[in-house]
């Protein structure tokens, strides 16, 4: 590093000495650029994750300066899990740096004295040698500074690139700089700012207490979390990012690796719009985006329909086992006319009883996996004749696996931060009976389980399932795990389907 540094000032002198002088080229010879910076230089507003600086309406080229400050943390990676990151700003991602195309950007480095570490700052935004690494190389305590032209409008991602390079990256030393483009990006209702990246600790997925970095693990590529914004459940529960049916919804998604590619993917959306690259051209209708390691990609896309999507990385053992898992919640009104439940059919409706209010279940979004509800009709012509509770326990068996497993887990242990236990639940042990209407007409709000909180939804199963099959897998979970035992008849379900209807 010191050594292109060197070659590098070397250069420049020799570019002087020849007779160069830089204002001699003619500004606008070189693509993008905008001409002189001009008024007062500009003090960047930096944000962080999720939330992205303001729009630049700015009509003109300007000097732009970006005061960004190391900060070597301790934080937690997982609930009772603590990592020392390595961040620019204190967050992981770094602090976002929005400036427009043509600006001169006097980009400031600060790295404190208690730092163990020298740093530096590549920029994927920079046309010149390094990105910006061999002028901005910073031992603790020290400042670095270097001055760069931002040509080409688009999405960035930055890093440091000391060495050894793949384990400051690993460490969470990333961020995007938006260069928006002269005439600006089309407005929305909201913009986020979302990175993922894989991290290797010593001990296994969930391994509780101060964890510290695995190199094999990181030479193996075999990262023990796939997170977004740095930490497991950054964007789930009260951390979601939030919308109101009808918004228009734009993602500054970035991955900063090291080492893993992204299959970008948000549950029960479509991008209507995914930038890569240039900000004029986009593709249209994208399920899944990929993103590599070391780029980013804006996504947009309209939210007609509420309830809950999850953001994802499509290499999907990284979401459930891994921690890459987000959330989006949209607020507002159902809206059946693209999403709803049934139509009922009439065997349904002679099973059921009652029909359940079916437009509720148009407001819960977190069909996940809902395609795992098929086998439950599978056992619907064994559930009729089913009526002892030996019988219910076995159909609720095969219910609970074909539907309930899919969130809560074969094992009935949930998933943290997103789907509470069954097993041991002292929720369920509460109220039994409750877990009737839960099954019924679903579950949304807060609820503590065990000591952890859970703000998420339940989708409406009464719909779909019989009184026998909901009996029976209420049962089933009743009787499982150290539960404490009980049984639940299906009469019990067909009077909590009609509370109100005595006659
Ligand atoms: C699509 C995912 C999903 C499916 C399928 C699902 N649940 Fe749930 N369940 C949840 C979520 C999420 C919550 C917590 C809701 C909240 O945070 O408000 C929950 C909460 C519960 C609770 C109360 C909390 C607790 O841990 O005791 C019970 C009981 C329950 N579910 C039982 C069931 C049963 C039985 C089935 C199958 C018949 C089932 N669930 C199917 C997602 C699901
Ligand atoms: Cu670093």
């Amino acid at each position: 590093m010191l050594m292109k540094r060197k070659i590098f000032n070397a250069l420049a002198v020799a570019g002087l000495l020849a007779g160069f002088s830089y204002p001699a080229f003619s500004a606008t010879a070189v693509p993008g650029d905008l001409g002189a910076p001009q008024g007062a230089p500009i003090q960047a507003v930096l944000t962080s994750p999720p939330n992205v600086p303001p729009p630049i309406d700015r009509k003109y080229p300007a000097r732009v300066i970006v005061n960004l400050d190391i900060k070597e943390v301790k934080k937690e990676i997982a609930d009772g899990v603590t990592y020392d990151f390595w961040t620019f700003g204190g967050t992981v991602p770094g602090s976002f740096i929005r400036v427009r195309q043509g600006d001169t950007v006097e980009l400031h480095l600060t790295n404190p004295p208690d730092s163990h570490m020298p740093h530096n700052i590549d920029l994927h935004a920079v046309t010149g040698p390094g990105g910006g690494a061999p002028l901005t190389l910073t031992s603790p305590g020290h400042e670095g500074v270097f001055t760069f032209k931002a040509l080409n409008s688009g999405l960035f991602v930055y890093h440091c690139a000391a060495t050894p390079v793949g384990m400051h990256i690993a460490n969470g030393m990333y961020g995007l700089i938006e260069v928006d483009p002269p005439e600006g990006l089309p407005k929305v209702d909201h913009e986020y700012y979302v990175m993922q990246g894989d991290f290797y600790t010593a001990g296994k997925y969930h391994d509780q207490g101060m964890q510290g970095f695995d190199m094999e693990k990181a030479l193996d590529e075999r990262p023990t979390y796939v997170l977004f914004n740095g930490r497991e459940g950054a964007l789930t529960g009260d951390n979601a990012l939030k919308a109101k049916v009808g918004d228009s919804v734009r993602l500054f998604i970035g991955n900063g690796g090291p080492n893993l590619v992204s299959s970008f993917h948000v549950i029960g959306a479509i991008f209507d719009r995914v930038w890569d690259g240039s900000l004029k051209h986009y593709e249209e209708n994208v399920q899944t985006t990929l993103i590599p390691a070391g780029s980013a990609k804006v996504v947009q896309f309209n939210t007609p329909v509420p309830g809950t999507f999850l953001l994802v990385d499509h290499s999907i053992f990284r979401t459930f086992n891994k921690g890459a898992l987000g959330m989006l919640k949209v607020d507002g009104a159902p809206a059946p006319e693209v999403y709803a439940p049934g139509p009922v059919t009439a065997m349904a409706k002679a099973k059921t009883a009652p029909a359940a209010p079916a437009a509720a279940a148009a407001a819960s979004g977190a069909a996940v996996q809902s395609s795992t509800a098929a086998p439950a009709h599978d056992t619907s012509t064994h559930a009729q004749a089913a009526g002892k509770p030996a019988d219910l326990v076995a159909t609720g068996k095969h219910v609970f696996e074909g539907i309930c497993a899919a969130c809560h887990q074969a094992t009935g242990g949930g998933i943290p931060t997103v789907f509470p236990p069954l097993a041991k639940s002292d929720f369920l042990a509460a109220d039994p009976k409750r877990a009737i209407h839960i099954v019924l007409n679903g579950l949304n709000g807060k609820v503590t389980v065990n000591g952890e909180h859970f703000d998420s939804s339940m989708p409406p199963l009464g719909p779909q399932l019989t009184d026998q099959e909901i009996a029976g897998a209420l049962t089933y979970v009743l009787n499982s795990w150290g539960n404490p035992g009980g049984h639940v008849s299906p009469e019990e379900v067909a009077a909590a389907r009609a509370p109100t209807s005595a006659h």
